[in-house]
């Protein structure tokens, strides 16, 4: 079939777009209509190059929700209709990631996953007759996508696709730091280094938990407002901070957090989001994605008194079995994502978003086909 998709055909230039040809589903794979998509900053820092894994031409893509219109054979969980959530961590629920609690990691297709390839080593989009790759597994920046079955989540009929889009990774990763990968005690004071797409999910994270004092770090003093309506109890713009912003954050937080997040991918922030960290006990967690060649470093005696490093990815949730209970909570008014939509677009306008994310004047655009 041919599909309209933004594809990237080499990095550093606006996304093109295109019809593409798109073959259908294989064995074990599920053609999916694709019916709003999130730009996640993930999907900036592939484009730009920087991403050892980048390779193109591709479609980008990871943060959609979308209809089953097709099953191939032996497909068994989902069916013609269903509604789904692409998930670039899949839950094979077989492997011996899935079987270790300790982690959500599934590896069933991710070597496949990371050259742009299906899981039996080819790809279902072309253009031209030449092959174009997919993306984090879902390729979501096409109207219509091939995923292997492991790779969707089913959802709830009612929950709005412009909306719970954003569940395919922004609410799920800063969410799910906080309750999954931190595991966040109510009464607990937090620092949160940057306030976009996945920090302001953090901070409504802790706001759930019951934390006692939530810290937002942004150079971006915009931010500020959104952020208190979210949960922020106190923000701190490192640019208006005299002297060193770690000691600021250990005396504001009357002696280092208990837990600080790091939603940037900034190695300095990384440093010291960790040594912001209470003696003894502070555990800070990584979620921001660093470029190719960049490495953190601290003293070792940071780790040696206790505060931990560790990283978060998507948010440490199982997709197939977290996906459709965090749709709950947003159809339950439990959490918030329609304020943290700011734009909507066509798909013509997929450039005018990243636009927008580069001048910080968005938290999240989605693209409605
Ligand atoms: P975003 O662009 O919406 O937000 C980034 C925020 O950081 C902005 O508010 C910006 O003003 C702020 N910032 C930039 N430099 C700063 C600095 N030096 N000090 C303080 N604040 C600073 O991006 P996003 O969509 O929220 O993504 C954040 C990061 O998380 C990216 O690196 C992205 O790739 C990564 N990410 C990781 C996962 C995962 O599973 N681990 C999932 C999604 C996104
Ligand atoms: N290809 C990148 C990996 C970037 C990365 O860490 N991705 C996160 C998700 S970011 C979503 O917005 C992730 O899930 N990582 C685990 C994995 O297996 O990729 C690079 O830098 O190499
Ligand atoms: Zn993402
Ligand atoms: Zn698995």
């Amino acid at each position: 079939m041919k599909t309209r998709a933004a594809v990237a055909f080499a990095a550093g230039q606006p996304l093109s777009i295109e019809t593409v040809d798109l073959a259908g589903p294989r064995e074990g794979e599920v053609l999916v209509e694709i019916k709003a998509t999130g730009l996640c900053h993930t999907d900036k820092y592939t484009l730009s190059g920087v991403d050892p894994e980048g390779i193109f031409p591709a479609i980008l893509g990871h943060e959609g929700a979308g209809i089953v219109v097709d099953v191939g054979p032996g497909v068994k969980s989902l069916k013609k209709g269903d509604h789904v959530i692409p998930l670039y961590t899949p839950e094979c629920r077989e492997c011996e990631y899935c079987l270790n609690p300790k982690t959500n990691l599934c590896q069933k297709i991710r070597t496949t996953q990371g050259r742009g390839l299906m899981p039996d080593g080819s790809s279902r989009f072309s253009f031209n007759g030449q092959p174009i790759l997919h993306y984090m597994g879902c390729s979501t920046f096409s109207n219509y996508t091939v995923l292997p079955e492991i790779a969707l989540a089913k959802i709830r009929e009612d929950a709005p696709f412009d909306k719970v889009c954003y569940i395919g990774c922004g609410v799920t990763t800063g969410i799910g730091a906080v309750i999954f990968t931190a595991k966040v005690e109510a009464g607990t004071n937090c620092v949160v280094f940057g306030l976009g797409g996945i920090g302001l999910n953090v901070i409504q994270g802790l706001k759930l938990v019951g934390a006692n004092m939530i810290v937002g770090v942004d150079l971006n003093p915009e931010r500020e407002k959104l952020a208190r309506q979210f949960g922020m109890t106190h923000f701190v713009n490192p640019k208006n901070i005299d002297g060193d912003l770690v000691a600021h954050l250990v005396e504001l937080t009357k002696g280092g957090a208990d837990y600080s997040f790091e939603c940037v991918g900034n190695v300095n922030l990384m440093r010291q989001a960790l040594e912001c960290c209470h003696k003894g006990w502070g555990v800070s967690t990584v979620i921001g994605v660093a470029e190719a060649g960049k490495e953190i470093a601290t003293r070792p005696f940071q780790l040696v008194t206790g505060r931990r490093w560790q990283g978060s990815a998507f948010g440490g949730a199982r997709g197939r079995t977290d996906v459709p209970k965090i749709v709950d909570w947003y159809m339950d008014k439990k959490i918030n994502i329609d304020e943290l939509i700011t734009h909507k677009l066509t798909l013509d306008q997929i450039n005018e978003g990243f636009d927008l994310m580069t001048r910080g004047e968005s938290i999240r655009s989605v693209v409605v086909y």
